[in-house]
């Protein structure tokens, strides 16, 4: 890893805006909170802005505050894209031109290495874990509270050391988060066993949209506009829906829609056979891994968008 050249971008720059993709999930919101803590830990003038506000679930790690949704108005020395494949997954026209360098640090396969210093390492189970081993290989001490950022990335993206990402690596850097004080059962109830009465209600909601196709190879499960807002939930309450559909025995593909205006946005996930990242491309703004990806359907309906997206996974079916 080029840690040297990370290194050396950050000090000769001095305002720093941090950024990542749509869809907050655990592995953004630790990535970005311990980039934050370590820019700022230099002295530097930092700010994040992420398109969505950051849902309910995540709020209790310490300066999740900081994350704005507020567009900046200034430029920057520097646009830190974490966790993102390319700067359009950040869902912001101005991710480009916002400032004249960018620092990528992400675990994404098809990572366009967009960066002025890419750090993409596409082993890495989490983006939080490449992040780790710049703190340990520079012998950065962090605080109690980064280590519980990235711990919570680091569970949330191997699917709570479950996903074949999960290696001897991962649980020692468990094993050092946690013997630095990190409260681990407490990560994990907040990010898995934290649901609200409004949560498990909208979740029952999208269970029942659960349909088979493709002779029951594919699973799509439906989160209707205005559902979330109906019932007082918000788009944390059902993360991790994607998964679900793919559970069902011989389903290959999960497919989790959720239109919003004239866009329908699609998580998807794959048990091995079908590479949904590939498939993403074929959308705006997608990209991901081979087993889990997203991207964004524009000016299609519901219907035609997911007999696009059929006819795509079928033919590799
Ligand atoms: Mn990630």
């Amino acid at each position: 890893m080029i840690w040297t050249e990370l290194s050396n971008l950050i000090a000769e720059s001095n305002s720093f805006l941090i950024c990542s993709h749509v869809s907050h999930d655990a592995d953004n919101i630790g990535s970005q909170l311990s980039f934050f803590w370590y820019l700022q830990s230099l002295g530097k003038d930092v700010e994040i802005f992420n398109v969505d506000t950051v849902p309910r679930k995540f709020q209790f790690y310490k300066n999740v505050d900081k994350i704005s949704n507020v567009e900046p108005t200034r430029r920057f020395d520097v646009f830190a894209m974490l966790d993102s494949s390319n700067p359009a997954r950040s869902g912001w026209d101005k991710a480009t031109t916002i400032a004249d360098k960018m620092i990528d640090i992400d675990h994404h396969r098809d990572n366009s290495l967009f960066g002025t210093v890419s750090c993409v390492d596409p082993t890495a189970a989490a983006t939080c874990q490449i992040i780790y081993r710049f703190f340990k290989e520079n012998n950065i001490d962090f605080p109690e509270y980064v280590a519980e950022a990235l711990y919570g990335g680091i569970l949330a993206d191997t699917g709570g050391f479950q996903f074949d990402n999960t290696s001897p690596e991962i649980f020692e850097i468990a094993a050092d988060l946690s013997r630095r004080g990190v409260n681990t059962a407490k990560v994990y109830k907040k990010l898995y066993a934290s649901n609200s009465i409004a949560g498990l209600t909208v979740r029952s909601i999208v269970w029942s949209t659960l349909k088979f196709y493709e002779n029951n190879r594919v699973g799509i499960m439906v989160l209707e506009e205005g559902i979330l807002e109906k019932y007082g939930a918000d788009r944390g309450d059902v993360e991790g829906m994607s998964d679900m559909a793919m559970t069902a025995e011989g389903v290959e593909v999960g497919i989790f829609a959720k239109p919003i205006g004239s866009e329908i946005r699609f998580s998807l996930r794959s048990v091995g056979k079908v590479d949904v990242g590939t498939i993403a491309t074929k959308f705006s703004g997608g990209g991901g891994h081979r087993a889990a990806s997203g991207c964004t359907s524009v000016g299609l309906s519901l219907d035609e968008a997911v007999t696009k997206l059929l006819s795509l996974i079928s033919s590799e079916l």
